[in-house]
């Protein structure tokens, strides 16, 4: 029996491991629902181990065992143990060679880990710790291994047999069976190991790096698809070119081979040569992926190209260190992102995910550090906090250091650890030692939970022409404070930026200027300030805090219209929505009208009158605060009230400026072939968000344009934007609208995920009703993870119908929750995540929460991935 409640593992315990693997061979045999894996390992004990007798401890999961042996003499039964876990050797030479035997069925796998089955073939999932599920291993990131794989299988169902590496042989066996050898010159931890037996279409084009270096790039897909290829190989090159100019990293092999797969749990993985990606982030045609898909898809090809630096070359320790490869990896395709479509829409839009997700999460039963100091069940630590706060903590550092000695820290890092797997000291120790700028405050965000406040106050001394700012940092577990790179600007009356000067500098220079605030309170004096400004601080969102900046409503004002910092400016309108549908949740409440104020009205719609110098801009300006960003800024969220406020503040803007948002969505039209390029993407997303404060008026004119839309509309940008309108819609377009799409795309797949994703995500009331009759829809499948998270997941997110009052929302994700985790608990426990902010509700929520998750908890045979989250949550 496994142990119900397994055992946190803590960072402080690490020791190296007692044994090293210097080389994997693996033999694969693919039978009909049966996979059998010869493993010959070459084992010698660790020199830098703590205790020389240690016995030999290989981690194994759903594996059937049929022998083992030591330099070719198979052991008898008293010479091992076998438990759900581990194979254990008391006795081990020094170095030896490990022979075993297993088998398994990958068809039966619905946990998607290890090697399992999905339409088209068989593929694998190894990090965190799949690796253990298909052969005896010491499967930790720290034992890293030359891998040779011989696939044998039918070559009618599987004609393409890959693994990570170089293929160096192949041929054909008794009949109907092929096999293929394939070798991979770089020593890798096992996580990185990855291999697929599957029927595939292939798009491949030869590809030379800077230094001259020949590649192939293939990228496989389910087949008949290939004409949704292009655009990954597209972005796979683009970031290959990236990376060579702007850090100087080249590929290190011969092939690259991206493989893609409807059954996957998560985005894609980085394994060495074989990435393997879901669907969703390789297959787009104008007709079936959205603008943001296609962001999507170059986004994450670049974050896994990226890997092979970071992440591959150089890999972590232990997965406490997980970010060392994560928050370094999203920082590089965040600047990917940036220097490819617009820097100030992509940065607007990352801190809008930071603030939806990682801050709740932060505030939290999940918080941990971006380096966790334990964890139960490493899966869970995939996170918002790993990756997206990681990346912030990165992007600090960058700050600080400035452009080139930021670069130097990385070729540092490159060559003092390639080869090796490192911690996130070993990075940090990299950018220190090569700017000479002192890290040490700036370190102390990987140990610290939470959100830092940071609040400033800005007195003006007309007299002495002076501006001092009083700023000050907490995050309430006492502890010495952070470093915290804090750029600001002061705007002067007339719009413009005043040239900064801190007392004791010799002259002025430049307008935005990074204070650096490494005390619990600091204040910084500007002179030569010639009349009051209003202080734009935290420009371009400079870390990751919560900032209390004391402004009005008309500094905010005043920002939203001149700060020269996009960001900011965006920031500077957000506040004030925010402001406005605050104070109008507790008019609501009271019984109240709830006011919008001219001063805002009339910025929203200086907006839209200057919106074509930056559509894409002008879109994130218009779009007003989620509403679970909405809910996080209350004592006690009120989810009904919240929304209703919001809808109110859009409905009005939109009836003010009715004429506007025509024009708007007349102009911005985009002609000739479809391109998802950032100019053509912006203006769509300025007309779409145009006709989303249209329909937020939802009489019959906006519904009939908007039904002339979804008909009309050539690309699925402007197809979802129409029809997720109208599935927020009572009118009679919204069912005619549906089924058309439905009609159209059934055989789709990740198209049906939108249609799937637009019914359980709409406000309509019934909402949950729809949903409970998805599940029972023909084309509704749990072990599918795309579909289980485009109905459970999405509605899960949800903040009227998830948290409706009368608990019917808890309790139906309660019971989802139970009914995955027996199919894929991965993919369960990210839905239980729903529940983390249980407590920011009113006590009748709450005790239906409570419910919801004692009944989770009580369920039979739980894992530990959903024991872990919902333990949480409850303790
Ligand atoms: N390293 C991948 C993400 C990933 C993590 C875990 C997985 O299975 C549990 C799969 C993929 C990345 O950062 O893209
Ligand atoms: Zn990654």
């Amino acid at each position: 029996m496994r142990d119900p409640n397994p055992k946190a593992v803590l960072l402080r315990d690490y020791t190296p491991p007692a044994f090293l693997i210097d080389s994997v061979d693996l033999d694969v045999d693919v039978r009909e629902k049966q996979a059998t894996i010869r493993s010959r390992l070459a084992v010698r004990r660790n020199p830098a181990a703590k205790d020389a007798a240690q016995p030999l401890v290989l981690d194994g999961r759903h594996l059937e065992l049929v022998s083992v042996a030591i330099d070719g003499r198979a052991l008898a039964p008293g010479e091992y143990t076998v438990d759900e876990d581990h194979l254990r050797i008391a006795e081990a030479p020094a170095a030896f060679t490990l022979e075993a035997v297993v088998r398994f069925d990958p068809w039966a796998n619905t946990r998607l880990e290890g090697f399992y089955a999905s339409k088209d073939g068989l593929f694998t999932q190894c990090e965190a710790q799949g690796f253990r599920c298909i052969t005896y291993f010491i499967d930790r990131p720290d034992v890293m291994s030359r891998y040779t794989v011989t696939l044998h299988a039918g070559r009618e169902r599987f004609p393409h047999l890959l693994a990570n590496g170089n293929q160096v042989a192949k041929g054909e066996e008794d009949g109907e069976r092929h096999w293929a050898k394939w070798e991979d010159p770089f020593p890798k931890p096992s996580y990185l190991f990855a291999m697929v037996a599957a029927k595939l279409d292939l798009l491949e084009e030869g590809f030379v790096t800077r230094s001259g270096r020949k590649a192939l790039l293939q990228v496989y897909v389910e087949p008949g698809k290939i004409d949704q290829a292009g655009f990954a190989m597209h972005a796979l090159k683009k970031a290959m070119r990236w990376d060579e100019a702007v850090f100087g990293l080249e590929l290190d092999l011969e092939r690259f081979m991206i493989v893609a797969v409807g059954d996957f749990n998560m985005g894609a993985m980085e394994n060495k040569g074989l990435n393997i990606f879901n669907t969703k982030y390789i297959l787009a045609r104008p007709d079936t992926a959205t603008d943001y898909d296609y962001y999507g898809i170059d986004k994450v090809v670049a974050h896994e190209y990226f890997h092979n630096w970071t992440g591959n070359r150089v890999t972590c320790r232990d997965w406490f260190q997980l970010t060392l490869k994560e928050g370094l990896t999203v920082f590089r395709d965040q600047e990917y992102s940036a220097d490819e479509y617009s820097r100030a829409v992509a940065r607007i839009q990352d801190v809008r995910d930071l603030r939806a997700y990682q801050f709740p999460e932060d505030a939290g039963p999940m918080a941990h550090p971006v380096r966790p100091d334990s964890y139960v069940e490493i899966n869970n630590f995939y996170t918002a906090t790993v990756y997206e706060k990681g990346a912030e903590v990165i992007r600090m550092i960058y700050t600080l250091l400035g452009r080139e000695p930021f670069r130097k820290g990385m070729d540092l890092y490159f060559e003092r650890h390639d080869g090796q797997a490192v911690t996130c000291d070993d990075f940090t120790q990299a950018m220190q030692d090569a700017s000479g700028v002192d890290l040490s405050g700036l370190r102390r965000w990987y140990s610290r939970a939470g959100t830092p406040r940071v609040t400033a106050r800005g007195v003006y001394d007309e007299a002495a022409q002076a501006f001092t700012l009083t700023v000050g940092q907490s995050l309430g577990q006492g502890g010495e404070p952070l470093h915290i790179p804090l750029a600001v600007g002061l705007v002067g009356p007339d719009g413009v930026d005043i040239p900064l000067r801190l007392e004791g500098d010799a002259a002025a220079s430049g307008t935005t200027r990074v204070l650096d605030l490494r005390e619990a309170e600091q204040q910084f004096r500007f002179v030569e300030v010639t009349a009051r400004p209003v202080p734009s601080l935290l420009r371009g969102f400079s870390a990751p805090v919560v900032l209390d900046g004391g402004l009005t409503d008309a500094d905010l004002t005043h920002l939203m219209t001149h700060d020269s910092d996009p960001f900011n400016r965006w920031e500077a309108g957000q506040v004030l929505a925010t402001r406005i549908i605050l104070a109008g949740v507790e008019a609501l409440k009271a019984g109240k009208p709830m006011e919008v104020p001219t001063a805002y009205v009339e910025a929203v719609g200086r907006i839209l009158a200057s919106a074509s110098r930056d559509p894409a801009f002008a879109a994130e300006c218009l779009a007003l605060p989620d509403e679970a960003i909405l809910a996080e800024q209350m004592e006690v969220a009120d989810p009904d009230a919240i929304h209703e406020a919001r809808r109110r503040l859009k409905r009005e803007i939109a009836e003010r400026y009715r004429t506007r948002f025509e024009g708007a969505f007349r102009h911005f039209t985009v002609t000739g072939p479809y391109s998802p390029d950032a100019n053509a993407a912006g203006r769509r997303s300025l007309r779409n968000a145009s006709l989303g404060y249209l329909m937020a008026i939802d009489d019959s004119t906006a519904r009939a344009l908007t039904f002339l839309e979804y008909r009309r509309a050539e690309n699925m940008t402007d197809t979802m934007a129409a029809l997720e309108c109208l599935a927020n819609s009572a009118g009679a377009e919204r069912e005619r609208a549906l089924g058309m799409f439905y009609e159209k795309w059934k055989d789709e797949a990740l198209v049906v995920d939108k249609w799937f994703r637009a019914q359980a995500t709409s406000d309509l009331p019934k909402t949950l009703d729809r949903v409970k009759s998805l599940l029972a829809h023909p084309a509704f499948d749990l072990r599918n993870p795309n579909r289980a998270r485009a109905v459970l997941h999405a509605f899960a997110g949800t903040a009227v119908h998830f948290h409706a009052a009368d608990g019917e929302g808890y309790r139906f994700v309660a019971e989802q929750v139970v009914a995955l985790d027996r199919i894929n608990p991965q993919i369960a426990s990210r839905l239980a995540r729903a529940f983390d902010r249980w407590k920011k509700y009113d006590a009748g929520r709450q005790a239906h929460a409570r419910g919801a998750l004692e009944s989770i908890r009580s369920a039979e045979g739980l894992s530990s991935d959903v024991g872990e989250v919902v333990g949480r949550a409850l303790g």
